[in-house]
Parts: C-alpha cells; sequence; structure tokens
C-alpha cells in the first residue's frame, strides 16, 4: 500500500522512509478508530442516558464489562505500534549507524541564518576547526588550513550534495541557538542543539535529477528547512540538498576540491 500517497506526504526518496510512513499512518488509523468510537459513545450516552428515559438516578451504573476489553484493546494495539514500530524504527536512526567508510560523512553547523557544510575531503578526515578562527565571512566554520587534515577540505554554504543510494552521516551542530535539521523527502528531521554534536544518518535513494522527472519540474530542488523558529530570519534560513549519481558526486567534489585549494575556474581572483 502506497502509505505517502495515503497520506498526502512528500515525497519519498530515503531507504528507511517508507516504515516511518507505514508508522504514521497506522498511527492515524489507530486515532481515526479511537475518534469513531468516542463520537458514537458520546451519541448512545446522549441518548441511552437522557433525563425523560431515566427520571431517577441508578445507584448500580453500569454492569457490562465491555468497557474494560475494549480498553485493553487500545491498549494492544498502542503497544503493538510502540514496541513493534516504533522502537525497532528509532533504534536504527540512533543504534545502528553504518560503518564510517561505507558512509558519506558531512557535518552540518547552523547559524542563523544560514548552513555551513564541511567536507573532509579525500582524507575522509575532518580538519581541526579553532573557535578562534571563526569569520562569519571567510571562514563561518573556523576550519584551522594548517592543520594537514584540513588541507583538501572544502566549505559550502546552504549546498549539500550526497551520492545516491549510499548512507550519509550528518554530524549537526550549531554556531548559535536551537535549529533543526528537516529534509522532508529523506524523512529526517533532528534539532540541532549549541555544544551538542548530532550525529543522523539516510540513505538517499532518488536522484535529484529522476525526483524533477517524477515531479515535471525541471527547477526543482531538495531543500533543507529549518524546522525551529530560531529568530527574525528563520524563514530564510533555507538550504539546498542535490542527490547525485556517484559521477556527478565525483565531478562535484573534485571541482570544491580544487576550488579550496585555490585553482577553482570560476574564482576571479587568481
Ligand atoms: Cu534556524
Amino acid at each position: 500500500m502506497d502509505f505517502q500517497k495515503w497520506l498526502y506526504l512528500p515525497e519519498l526518496a530515503s531507504a528507511h522512509g517508507g516504515q516511518l510512513d507505514r508508522l504514521m499512518f497506522y498511527v492515524h488509523l489507530l486515532m481515526a478508530l479511537l475518534f469513531i468510537g468516542w463520537a458514537t459513545y458520546f451519541v448512545i450516552a446522549l441518548f441511552k442516558f437522557r433525563a425523560s428515559a431515566n427520571p431517577v438516578a441508578n445507584p448500580d451504573g453500569v454492569q457490562s464489562h465491555a468497557s474494560s476489553y475494549i480498553e485493553v484493546a487500545v491498549v494492544v494495539a498502542e503497544a503493538i505500534l510502540l514496541l513493534g514500530f516504533s522502537v525497532p524504527l528509532w533504534a536504527a536512526r540512533v543504534d545502528q549507524f553504518p560503518a564510517e567508510k561505507d558512509a558519506t560523512r558531512v557535518r552540518v553547523v547552523a547559524q542563523q541564518f544560514a548552513w555551513n557544510i564541511h567536507y573532509p575531503g579525500a582524507d575522509g578526515v575532518f580538519g581541526k576547526t579553532n573557535i578562534t578562527l571563526v569569520d562569519a565571512q571567510s571562514n563561518p566554520l573556523g576550519l584551522d588550513r594548517k592543520d594537514p587534515a584540513a588541507a583538501d577540505d572544502f566549505t559550502t554554504v546552504n549546498q549539500l550534495h550526497l551520492p545516491v543510494n549510499k548512507p550519509a552521516i550528518i554530524y549537526l551542530s550549531s554556531l548559535d541557538v536551537i535549529h533543526s535539521f528537516g529534509l522532508q523527502e529523506m524523512r529526517v528531521k533532528q534539532d540541532v542543539i549549541p555544544g551538542i554534536v548530532t550525529p543522523i544518518w539516510f540513505e538517499p535513494i532518488v536522484t535529484s535529477d529522476d525526483m524533477k522527472k517524477r515531479k515535471g519540474d525541471d527547477k526543482w530542488s531538495y531543500e533543507i528547512a529549518c524546522a525551529q523558529l530560531c529568530g527574525l530570519g528563520h524563514y530564510r534560513m533555507r538550504g539546498y540538498m542535490s542527490i547525485d549519481t556517484p559521477e556527478q558526486y565525483a565531478a562535484w567534489t573534485a571541482e570544491q576540491a580544487k576550488a579550496a585549494a585555490g585553482g577553482g575556474d570560476d574564482d576571479e581572483w587568481n
């Protein structure tokens, strides 16, 4: 069953997202049943216990145990949703991270009102950062270029590229206040807390090009939304994400690395 369509959710583009949509569908289904049940009970009670039919109060009350059985059934249904679906899904998100060597690893540092993105470069090691080197214009991440591991690192603002069909680990942190890293189509939403590095992971399974075709819109792009009101400019804290084929991704990282090393074609000052 296509749970995403039933709930009018955004397009789905991550490996784990289908499980999340299914869980949301079951939760909505249970809530719908409870709503119908309670509404029906309310109408029955209004009619059955009306004053004209019950001139004298009945001190014995209801003798049937039906309500207890229904109550137990609701608890069992909720326990199944929680233990059978929610807990395993959450455990996979927070416990079963892919091996670092098998994943694309990126640091995302939120600030009012942008997403700073730090790639470790070819060596796969993030260069050191130092808060005293932070410069809002030239070095928002405070990357220490003297550190050998930082030599091949590159950074972008509001531009996240990830290769398709490969797990991505994102290390989230914040320069200032609480933000929230929201990727609708990936079914990812994680608060970004100052002073804490929060890792999350997901596997994108639909490239940007395929999604553009599916939407019939050439200009469409995945977006990074800030999902926590983080200040006056919150509305414009919007990044873009591109899910690339491995070839596109290799070409993009090569271009970025070249630009970071000072040899970029698009760098007019060189
Ligand atoms: Cu924000």
